[in-house]
């Protein structure tokens, strides 16, 4: 489970980002289908080009989720179950590529926030980056 101190860390960098969780959830998808180029076979529907609109309004939807688990670090499989349920029976996506995304996401913050980014910020949203992708993943079966 997430520390105190965890928690504490990564409610602040999230209050940092205000309002651009949007943009960098954006350029961790873009870094995704770039250095995991298979990852793209599950958005063949949308347009992936770099700037794409599309890819901003999908990249918009994961930084809500991401927030929403941000609020609740407590009850995080539950909040994400439905999202699971999607990714599982729908979107079918092999739950191996989650942590892809997680890790370009880190990668993206990193970038943005050096100052920021201390060993323990980035061991602790790691944890919280694992606790996301665990929680996605619980609907498989
Ligand atoms: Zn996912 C969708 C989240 C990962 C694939 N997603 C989605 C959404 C969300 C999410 C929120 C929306 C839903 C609705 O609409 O309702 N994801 C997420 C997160 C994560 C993810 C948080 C992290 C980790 N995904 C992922 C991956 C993949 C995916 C990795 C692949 C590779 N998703 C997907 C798809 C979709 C989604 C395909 C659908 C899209 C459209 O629009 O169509």
């Amino acid at each position: 489970a997430l520390s105190a101190e965890d928690r504490a860390l990564v409610r602040a960098l999230w209050k940092k980002l205000g309002s651009n969780v949007g943009v960098y959830a954006t350029e961790a998808l873009e870094r995704t289908f770039l250095a995991f180029p298979a990852t793209k076979t599950y958005f063949s529907h949308l347009d992936l080009n770099p700037g794409s609109a599309q890819v901003r309004a999908h990249g918009q939807k994961v930084a809500d989720a991401l927030s929403l688990a941000v609020e609740r670090l407590d009850d995080l499989p539950r909040a994400l179950s439905a999202l699971s349920h999607l990714h599982a029976c729908q979107l079918r996506v092999d739950p191996a590529s989650f942590p892809l995304l997680g890790h370009c996401l880190l990668v993206t913050l990193a970038r943005h926030y050096p100052g920021d980014f201390s060993p323990a910020l980035q061991a602790s949203l790691d944890k919280f980056l694992s606790h996301v992708i665990s929680a996605l993943a619980s609907e498989y079966r």
